[in-house]
């Protein structure tokens, strides 16, 4: 439909366009216009939810024009796009970011003062868009705002859930989820009721000639359900640019049907119809590194896969190019392998739909696709059940038939010794019930395979997807190693420290080159300096001493050393190290003499993260920390020399208070299970330590910041497989010291015993599979070296200064650079 004003009225267009505020002045008049006429509410019940909500609106209005121009710049030029397809999306707060992007934020704080108000209660005053789980969705958060910030036409799609990840209380020491209603008031999307999208699920595949005597496979019945567009501008620092994230509503196909039944009088299976159909978006999964194939999750997959990929191929249609052209002008990056649909949906539009032949479809879909795995655990590998999907989306059980035959006779050409090797790469495990392999499915589909850190790359590559090296060769396989976004990671969140770095570095530069910070590597020895920094890192804790007072009544020492591991908890991550350490220390400070506990060091140990609401052994876990917390945090033998607590709700919110104030950080997965991490790098950017293993990216930190400002420790991953071996034949003894710790569990000193027999029993009795007893006495002995070199303050502030000065490389924009050369071939686009 052609929607546009024809020539002669656009001046009247061109000539009305609409001014937002230039200064503190405009500032307020937008605030108090949205309250009165967009909210109609008045100064005499204006509270703090409507100045965020006309705040938020007045910053909304000044981002929609850039937003709308960058679009179409980007129609304009017709450019190659990049599609980011992730289920996750945790976005955390919009406003404070759209401030800093915009550069109004000074006008903000001094207008919403003038108006009565603080910025920081009402920038608090916004609800977390909290669309994922952990590391993986907020990467593609930190992804989308280097997109935007690197001006390259980028788009995300993923799903608006209802339903965030749910909130976490905890009560008597045991996590109970809440649900996280988080679209009350969200300024920040935008409903295309016009923009929609008819998903077809299930019904029968029916093979017909066409005129040419072609058979042609027509998918038809089933049920149809509406996709509709909701979009959220992605603003970019100091550019312009400002992208969109496409989130897909489900809803009720309006059809005729409906209205039948509306006549017959059949309201309630109508309305039945509809909740049906709305179920699809309304909720996210809160599993994190683990699949549990549930129905309800693949139509999700496919609902979103299929309205983006329809959305995408629409609009390169408007260029009316040749489909050969289309990896020209389109790449589509695979968050993990939740899209991987997509691959066979392109196949399914370009061999059904448009009438291409099978290779020349097949060559424009793996020319298009992109995969990032990220993680090696068997347990987070999805797989769907053959019958699942021939029931609900049978034209793509044939597709995916179809793809795995001529893949295996490709492989059998070229390994015909190997019989073995075709049962071993098949995209079709042979089990029972038979299954697809998602992941198998992804690298056939692709182009390029990437990990996620080298070591992550490595393991990959020699492990889970060997086979597929040997076929395809090392080129298909590539290492982009995570990174993050320092506006809301070092700017946002630790706003002194940024400008603190910022008078060193040659102004706010850094935060478009982060390897600028180099610059400070200079001011390591200088006095002044350090002691400016650690007054801000004081700060900072008292900040969140101040949070942990008012949020559980529990008085902590900031000068007390602040050790924190926030993250999902899942045993893999050893959080259950870390609080066996804990006990271990409180066992030794009771054993001491008043003279002897003078003599150390005080610490607080601070927990947080969410467990999977099915996840048993991570809830015992946590009920763990919080009754160990519960007796140390009230032993007047300890006093301030060890607090425990646990942080309700961590999200990327709590983050941005939690981060800037830790002394030191815990990263200690069992080698070779932490595909990357991300928090590690964003505690080392915000002045912290980090206490961590041989894993993930926590290698090339410490290759980048010097093996001396990081405490390592630990199995490296190339021994693992054999000490779970040792393991398995009997040759292992629980660590002495370790053995100690289960001796107060087990006789009750943390509340009844038998709530942690489980947790006991993992390590001592069945395997201890993460190695949490072999790793013990080295953890512990390099806890002991943090609280000694602690205790010399000059020389830890200059091992802070020295690792923020190195750790440039560890941008999302150095990153997104790397996918754009090496796998999506794209160039930004000059504004
Ligand atoms: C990996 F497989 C998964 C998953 O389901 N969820 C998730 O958050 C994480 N991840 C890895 O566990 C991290 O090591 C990594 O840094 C992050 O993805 C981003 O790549």
């Amino acid at each position: 439909v052609e929607a546009s004003i024809p020539e002669p009225q656009r001046e009247a267009w061109t000539k009305n366009q609409f001014e937002s505020f230039k200064d503190q002045g405009e500032f307020e008049k937008e605030v108090v216009r949205h309250v009165e006429t967009t909210l109609a509410r008045s100064m005499f019940n204006c509270d703090e939810t409507a100045a965020y909500s006309a705040t938020a609106l007045a910053f909304r209005d000044r981002l929609i024009k850039d937003w709308n121009k960058t679009q179409q710049r980007q129609t304009f030029t017709d450019s190659k796009r990049i599609y980011y397809l992730s289920l996750e999306f945790l976005m955390g707060r919009a406003l404070d970011n759209a401030m800093l992007n915009v550069k109004g934020k000074d006008i903000a704080k001094g207008g919403l003062n003038e108006l009565g108000f603080r910025i920081e209660d009402i920038i608090s005053q916004e609800n977390d868009a909290a669309l994922g789980n952990g590391g993986l969705g907020r990467l593609a958060a930190c992804f989308l705002d280097s997109m935007a910030s690197l001006n390259y036409p980028a788009w995300g799609y993923g799903l608006r859930y209802r339903y965030g990840i749910f909130k976490q209380e905890i009560i008597d020491g045991y996590q109970v989820e809440v649900p996280d209603y988080w679209l009350d008031f969200n300024p920040w999307e935008f409903p295309r009721h016009d923009v929609t999208v008819d998903i077809q699920f299930y019904g029968h595949v029916r093979k017909s000639q066409d005129e040419n005597g072609k058979t042609v496979a027509n998918w038809e019945g089933g049920e149809v359900v509406t996709a509709v567009a909701y979009d959220m501008p992605i603003p970019g620092y100091d550019t312009p640019s400002t992208n969109n994230l496409r989130l897909w509503s489900s809803k009720a196909a309006s059809g005729e049907f409906d209205f039948q039944k509306f006549n017959n009088g059949e309201y309630e299976s109508s309305v039945a119809d509809q909740q049906r159909a709305e179920t699809i978006s309304a909720v996210l999964y809160p599993n994190d590194n683990l699949e549990r194939g549930k129905e309800l999750r693949l139509k999700q997959q496919y609902f979103w896969v299929a309205a983006s990929l329809y959305d995408i191929v629409r609009r390169f249609k408007k260029s009316k190019r040749p489909w050969s052209e289309f990896p020209d002008q389109v790449a589509i990056q695979l968050n993990d392998t939740h899209p991987t649909l997509a691959v066979v949906e392109l196949q399914r539009i370009l061999l059904d739909k448009e009438g291409l032949e099978w290779d020349e479809a097949w060559n424009i879909v793996t020319a298009t696709f992109g995969y990032t795995n990220h993680t090696v655990l068997p347990e987070a590998l999805e797989k769907w059940p053959v019958g699942l999907v021939q029931h609900l989306l049978p034209r793509h059980l044939q597709i995916i038939y179809d793809i795995n035959l001529f893949f295996l006779q490709s492989v059998e050409k070229k390994f015909p010794e190997d019989r073995d090797m075709l049962s071993r790469v098949s995209i079709i495990e042979e089990s029972q019930p038979k299954m697809v392999r998602m992941a198998y499915l992804a690298i056939v589909g692709s182009h390029k395979v990437n990990g996620v850190a080298e070591l992550h790359s490595d393991l990959i590559q020699t492990t889970i997807f060997k086979d597929f090296v040997k076929i395809y060769g090392a080129d298909k396989f590539t290492n982009v190693t995570n990174g993050i976004t320092p506006r809301r990671w070092l700017h946002q969140a630790n706003p002194r420290l940024s400008e603190l770095i910022a008078s060193k570095t040659g102004g706010y530069d850094y935060l478009k080159d982060l390897t600028t910070l180099n610059k400070l590597e200079q001011y390591v020895d200088d006095k002044d300096f350090r002691k400016e920094w650690a007054e801000i890192k004081y700060a900072n804790k008292v900040r969140l001493a101040k949070y942990i007072k008012s949020t559980l009544d529990i008085t902590v020492n900031p000068a007390a050393l602040f050790d924190v591991q926030v993250k999902r908890i899942h045993e893999y991550k050893r959080q259950q190290l870390n609080i066996f350490g804990v006990i271990y220390r409180y066992l030794q400070l009771k054993e001491m003499s008043p003279e002897e506990r003078k003599k150390q060091a005080p610490r607080v140990s601070i927990f947080g993260g969410k467990a999977a609401p099915g996840y048993w052994m991570a809830k015992q876990i946590i009920h763990l920390i919080n009754n160990v917390g519960s007796v140390v945090n009230k032993d007047p033998d300890v006093g301030d020399l060890l607090k425990v607590i646990y942080l309700e709700d961590y999200n990327v919110s709590k983050a941005e208070i939690i981060i800037p104030a830790s002394d030191l950080s815990e990263h200690i997965s069992t080698a070779g299970t932490e595909a990357s991490g991300t928090s590690n790098m964003k505690f080392v950017l915000n002045g912290g330590l980090i206490i961590g293993t041989c894993d993930g990216a926590n290698i090339e930190i410490t290759r980048e910041i010097g093996q001396d400002n990081i405490f390592l420790f630990g199995t490296l991953s190339e021994d693992v497989e054999d000490l779970r071996h040792n393991h398995t034949y009997g040759k292992h003894s629980v660590d002495s010291g370790l053995q100690k710790v289960f001796e107060a569990i087990t006789t009750g000193k943390f509340g009844d015993a038998n709530d942690f027999g489980a947790l006991v029993s993992a390590v001592r009795d069945h395997g201890d599979y993460y190695l949490v007893s072999d790793d013990f006495q080295s953890y512990v002995d390099t806890q002991k070296m943090v609280d000694e070199e602690y205790k010399n303050q000059e020389e830890w502030v200059s091992k802070c200064i020295r690792s923020v000065a190195r750790m440039g490389f560890f941008s999302s924009d150095r990153c997104i650079n790397e996918y754009a050369e090496e796998i999506w071939n794209i160039e930004p686009l000059a504004v």
